[in-house]
């Protein structure tokens, strides 16, 4: 409810047609989902996320650079970025991916909470090649339209689930998937209760035909749990918090995924 305002305060700020000329002036983005699904040799692909603060866990990191954050990631050997844009609750900033998509690479993903098509326009004027539109969050038809636009726009859109219940509606949606446009993501965080279990993938993961389309989202924290979700078959896992909090992210990227 609170994005709907910020949205809306957002418009009066920059309407809504000139965002949309910005996005349509934009080029064809990167592509993230062949990214996300395409196997590497370590079998798991790898959504690094540039996150500086969570209502979980406070701040993250004291000395946070997001583009040195995002390099560090490319030269790990990521194979997409995800940037929180989202400011009252992740102290994320859109201007963060416009620098980092300037500086690295790899396809970046905005990870915000979408609830306007004026969003997504924006994500792609800021330089976006992906953008999270969680589920539960939104009504069916809404999710439709945004995943539609989404596609409009060549990005690919991560579709965010936590429960069985969820996954179902939207497996059954109308022309789901948009073939090579979108994947799913499992939220083994609960976003209401904000607990962790690792194994939300696991469990509904056996509902997904396409493994590789699949994402396991949240409470990546070590080797072993990488070693599980590459037993499930997912294509890839998005991390944050993990990395983002170590003294050394390179270090600790290699000691979870080399
Ligand atoms: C990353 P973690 O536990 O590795 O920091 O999680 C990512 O999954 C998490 O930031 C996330 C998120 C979200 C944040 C997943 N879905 C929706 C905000 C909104």
């Amino acid at each position: 409810a609170y994005k709907r305002e910020f949205v809306r305060e957002q418009m009066q700020k920059v309407p809504l047609e000139q965002v949309k000329e910005q996005a349509l002036a934009m080029g064809k983005s990167r592509n993230f989902y062949k990214a996300v699904t395409k196997r590497n040799r370590r079998g798991i692909n790898v959504i690094a996320e540039v996150k500086k603060a969570s209502p979980s866990a406070g701040l993250i990191r004291e000395d946070f650079d997001p583009v040195e954050i995002a390099r560090t990631y490319e030269k790990c050997g990521a194979d997409a970025i995800s940037v929180l844009t989202d400011e009252k609750y992740f102290q994320g900033k859109l201007e963060y991916l416009t620098r980092i998509k300037q500086e690295v690479k790899l396809p970046v993903l905005r990870k915000d909470f979408f609830v306007d098509e004026y969003q997504v326009y924006e994500a792609k004027a800021a330089g976006a090649d992906a953008i999270l539109l969680i589920a539960e969050a939104l009504m069916p038809a809404q999710l439709m339209d945004l995943l539609i636009l989404a596609a409009k726009l060549t990005m690919t859109a991560i579709i965010e689930v936590h429960s069985m219940d969820s996954l179902l509606q939207v497996r059954s949606l109308e022309g789901f998937p948009v073939a090579g446009y979108s994947v799913i993501g499992v939220n083994n965080r609960d976003l209401k209760t904000m607990t962790v279990d690792i194994n939300t993938t696991g469990r509904l993961a056996d509902l997904v035909e396409k493994k590789r389309e699949l994402i396991a989202e949240s409470g990546v924290k070590t080797r072993e749990d990488v070693r599980k979700l590459k037993g499930i078959g997912v294509g890839a896992v998005l991390i944050g918090q993990t990395l983002c909090q170590s003294p050394s992210i390179e270090d600790k990227y290699k000691e979870l995924f080399w």
